[in-house]
Order: C-alpha cells, then structure tokens, then sequence
C-alpha cells in the first residue's frame, strides 16, 4: 500500500507521479482524501529491525514506511549525502517527495547525493522498506536465519566539501612487509589536488597529488613498525587531509598469507581458534543495536579463548568489525551467498557481487579482516562453479592482501569424509561445514572417521555443532541435552584433532539464535540451539569444551 495505485503501477512511476505515501501529505493541509499520515503513526526505532519492536511485525514480510523530519541550512560550498548503514532488503528513497533511487541487499551500506535538493529548514525524508524474500535474491527464500526486515543500521546526512575525500586504502604492501601502500580518492573537481597521508607514530608525513580520475596512490617504506595481531593488536591514528578536510582513521598493519597447509599471520604459523557468529542480540531480540550489543558478543568470544570470530552469514555491522580491530579478533567476513540461490540470472551474479565489493569498500582497511569469503554450503553444478570462480577472481583482482575462502560441504563414503569440491582449487582455504553427530552418525562413531581432503592448503573447519536446550540435562545421549551438545564437541575434537594441515575451526555457534526453521516447540520455539550460549546469556556446557580446546592451544 502507498506504493501502487489501483492498476498495480507504482505512483512514483506515473506521469503525475502523484498519490504514494512519499509525498507525506496529511488531511488536515492537503486537499482531497489522504488516507494516512505519518505524524500520527507508530514510530519505531532506527537502527533497529522492525520484527523486535512491535508484536504484530515478529514474524511480518513485506512493505512498510519510514519518515523521519530533519532541519538543516544547506551551504553553497558543501555536498550533501543520505547514507544509510543497511536497510534489509530493498529501500526506496525519497527526499521532500522526490525519490532518489532504489537500494537492493541487506547488509551492505549505500547512500544518494542530496546536494541541490535540500531545502533551507524542514526536509522530509521516506523509505519504503520491503523485506519479501524472492527466488532471485541474495540470499533467497530459504535460509536459518530470522529475516529481520527495516532500517537496521545507522542513518547520517553527510557533509562534505565540493571536493572531497571518497574513498582510501592504506594496508601493508602484499609482497614487502616494509612498505605501507594504498591510494586516496577523491570527489569532485579533483585533478592535481595535493592531499596529505600522515602516520605520525611511523614518522610518514606524505604529499600526493591526484591525478585525472582524482586519484593518488602511493607507497612509503617503513622501519620499526609493530604489526598488528591478536596478542597486540596495535592500530596506528592516520590522518588524511586535502584543503581544509581532514579524515581520521585507525589502522592496523599485518601480513597474512598462505604457506602449503600453513597460515602466515605476520610470517607466523598461526591457529584460527574462533567462533561462528550472527548479527543478532539474543538478550534483547532483534539485530545488533549498539557498540554495547557488538561488544558483549566479542567479550563472549573472547572469553571463549578466540582470536578468531567467523561473522555469519552476510556483512556485518562496520562497528562490529572496527571493535574487532581493537580487541584482536581475525575476522573472517561473509556475504549472503547461501544455500541455493539462482546460479543461472546474470542479475543474482550481479547483486551478489555488488553486495561482495560493497562490504570490501568498507572494510578493506580492517587489519582484522583477514579472509574475504564467498558462499555458504552452495551445491556443485557447472552454473554455480562459474558463478562463484568469478566472485573468486574478483575479490582477487581488487584485494591481494587477504585470502578467500567458502564453507564447502562434505561426502561420505563409509568411515570416509571427503572434500573434494572443484571450487577448492581456487581458495586459500580448504574450509568446510561438517555435521558428525548431529546431523549424520552418532558422537560415539566420530573417532572411527578419517579425512581425505584433496586440496594441499591449511584446513578450517568452518562449522560443526549440535543442538542444546540451556538448563536441560540428561546422559550423554539425551537429544537437545547440554551434555548430548557436550559429548559431540568432545567427540568432534578428537576426530578433528587428527587431520593433517587442520589450521582453524569456527564451531556453529557462539549464541542460539532465532529461526523460523526451528519450531520444536518444547526445545526450540523458533530458536535455533546450536549456540554453546543460551538466548539469556547462560553458558552451555560445551562452551567449556571448545574453552579447554583453546586453552590447550596456547
Ligand atoms: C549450516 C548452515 C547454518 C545453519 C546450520 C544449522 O550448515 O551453514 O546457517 O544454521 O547449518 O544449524 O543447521
């Protein structure tokens, strides 16, 4: 409603362009009937998805409509941007009436330039927010997880000068770990304009000019630089400036690479000891809100004994990432790539790929983020393979100071588990989802397992579990028992344990999380239990395992 007139075209499509909710008329001002007004709804929450705020949204899909009323005095000599942190699924944006433009996929941040169109005083701005899952989508119709539809992430109006500063990247040279290099980008008229890079702790002080397509890149050689790592995860100020804007930033300078069955974190054999987890609050239901939500969840990760954490199954909140930055958590960082989504449509190819570049646009100057990752448990077909060697090669073509990987799937042939994807020979990783004693065979058969893995390259399981309701207790082989939960992981280490070039595990999963797939309604009530922390923040017992796991590591 609001969007399609009686004959199903969209209003704003209409020659007239008249009679959608985006004009924000009400009655009382404008004539004719106008039969809503947003002064007089009910207001949610921003950031906030809508399914945790109101009852009868919980389990809602579809459109619904946002308007928020801003006052600002445009200047002559500024640029103006909406940006939005993400808005699941697809947001249609309007300004005082006037639709900016349309943005697909629900994790990734966009924005519209606003310069010209703002008035002096009161603005208006609209989105209409759709959440419907569709075949064609990334990720599409079936999925474990809650889809929590509405404006989840911050909303800013940026304020830029006429030429600005758009976009940088500043990381340790792949091949030469005493050269920092990178590139500045800037916006508007910006050909030959000097923009300054200072490190002041690294003693770099550099003066760059752009060129025609407003670009500079550079590159400085470094002494006495402390590399950034879990166990010291040091992150130097950089500070960029061109006229009158300066740009601050923190920055963490590591290697990782890949050396036969071996990871190389600043040339150091190093252990992925980590943890699989959701953008979701389970305390307070709903996606992550705040710094305190995203910080409760890497304090849990911490404690658990990670430096690593696997962020599931699509992009994640930036703050989430820069506080792993901070705290010394690897990140491995996902898209919604998942399960089987229309491998053959040239526009699905197109939005998962935009949906990848957008998250590494963001991120790609987060020391943390050590792994760019392409899909999850995607079946083998020609049409797939092509469809995920071009994400490969893309991410490789723009970003070499990272590895890429997938979470592939298994087969089993007896006491055999193979892995044996095609798609392995183009990842850094032989990284795969295994479900030993829960969704095949028991624990106690999990020690007569062997792997035969095809791939020469380090192995990380990238998920294993089982299903626990917290506070149920029974003998070890009690389904939906924390000691069941804890048995498989004791089972699962044991059998892990023995494979050659096993260099990291990201066990599924750090907290129960919601999903309409899950309706026991004695263990499970829409939650899925595979969390080793229950939805009010109880530890199972298996988090003690994996805990001890860890801590026999170091
Ligand atoms: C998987 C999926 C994950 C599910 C999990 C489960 O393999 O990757 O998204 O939530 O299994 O619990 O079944």
């Amino acid at each position: 409603m609001g969007y399609l007139d009686y004959r199903q075209k969209p209003f704003d499509q209409s020659p007239l362009g008249k009679g959608g909710f985006y004009e924000n008329l009400n009655a009382e001002t404008a004539p004719g009937r106008i039969e809503y007004n947003f002064d007089l709804s009910p207001t949610l929450h921003v950031p906030g998805d809508w399914n945790s705020q109101a009852e009868n949204l919980e389990l809602y899909e579809g459109t619904l409509w946002y308007k928020r009323d801003f006052a600002i005095s445009p200047k002559e000599e500024n640029r103006y941007f909406v940006h939005f942190g993400a808005v699941n699924y697809e947001a249609h944006v309007y300004l005082n009436g006037e639709k900016l433009g349309v943005h697909k996929g629900g994790f990734t941040p966009f924005q519209f330039e606003v310069s010209g169109k703002l008035k002096d005083g009161k603005n208006f701005l609209v989105v209409m927010v759709d959440n419907t899952r569709k075949q064609d989508e990334v990720p599409t119709v079936n999925t474990d997880w809650w889809n929590y539809g509405g404006i989840t992430r911050d909303v800013n109006l940026l304020i830029t000068p006429k030429t600005f500063i758009s976009d940088y990247k500043i990381q340790l040279a792949d091949n030469d770990m005493n050269v920092i290099e990178g590139y500045v980008q800037m916006d508007g008229n910006a050909l030959g304009r000097t923009v300054q890079v200072a490190i002041p702790e690294l003693n770099i002080e550099k003066s760059l000019t752009t060129d025609a397509s407003g670009k500079a890149d550079f590159q400085v050689p470094v002494t006495n630089i402390k590399y950034w790592s879990p166990d010291n995860p040091m992150l130097y100020a950089v500070n960029l400036s061109s006229g009158n804007e300066s740009v601050d930033d923190k920055i963490g300078f590591r290697s990782i690479e890949t050396a036969g069955k071996n990871i190389l974190l600043n040339d150091k054999s190093i252990f992925l000891k980590g943890i699989s987890i959701h953008d979701e609050n389970p305390l307070i239901e709903g996606r992550l809100r705040s710094e305190g939500d995203m910080r409760m969840m890497l304090e849990w990760a911490k404690e658990l004994g990670c430096n690593f954490v696997r962020l599931a199954h699509y992009t994640h909140n930036e703050t989430m990432i820069r506080l792993a930055d901070e705290m010394g958590l690897m990140v491995w960082a996902e898209i919604p790539v998942y399960w089987t989504i229309s491998w053959e449509n040239k526009e699905t190819y197109q939005n998962a790929e935009n949906q990848l570049m957008a998250a590494i646009e963001r991120d790609k100057n987060r020391a943390g983020v050590i792994i760019w990752y392409v899909g999850n448990e995607t079946p083998v077909t020609e049409a797939r393979n092509e469809f995920m060697g071009k994400l490969v090669s893309k991410v490789k073509n723009f970003d070499d100071t990272r590895l890429v990987a997938a979470a592939l799937e298994v087969e089993r042939d007896g006491y055999t588990v193979e892995v044996d994807d095609p798609l392995g020979d183009q990842l850094d990783l032989a990284s795969f989802n295994e479900y030993g004693g829960w969704y095949w065979d028991k624990p106690e058969e999990l020690t007569k397992y062997t792997f035969d893995i095809h791939f020469d390259k380090p192995v990380v399981i990238t998920e294993f579990g089982g299903g626990a309701l917290a506070g149920f207790h029974g003998d070890k082989n009690t389904m939906w028992s924390e000691e069941h939960q804890e048995f498989i992981y004791e089972e699962q280490l044991k059998m892990l344990n023995k494979i050659d070039g096993l260099r990291g595990m990201t066990p599924w999963i750090l907290v129960d999380f919601k999903s309409p797939r899950r309706q026991h309604p004695v263990y499970q009530n829409f939650w899925n239990r595979k969390g080793l922390i229950s939805e009010t923040g109880e530890k199972k017992k298996a988090f003690f395992v994996l805990q001890d796991y860890y801590e026999s590591l170091d």
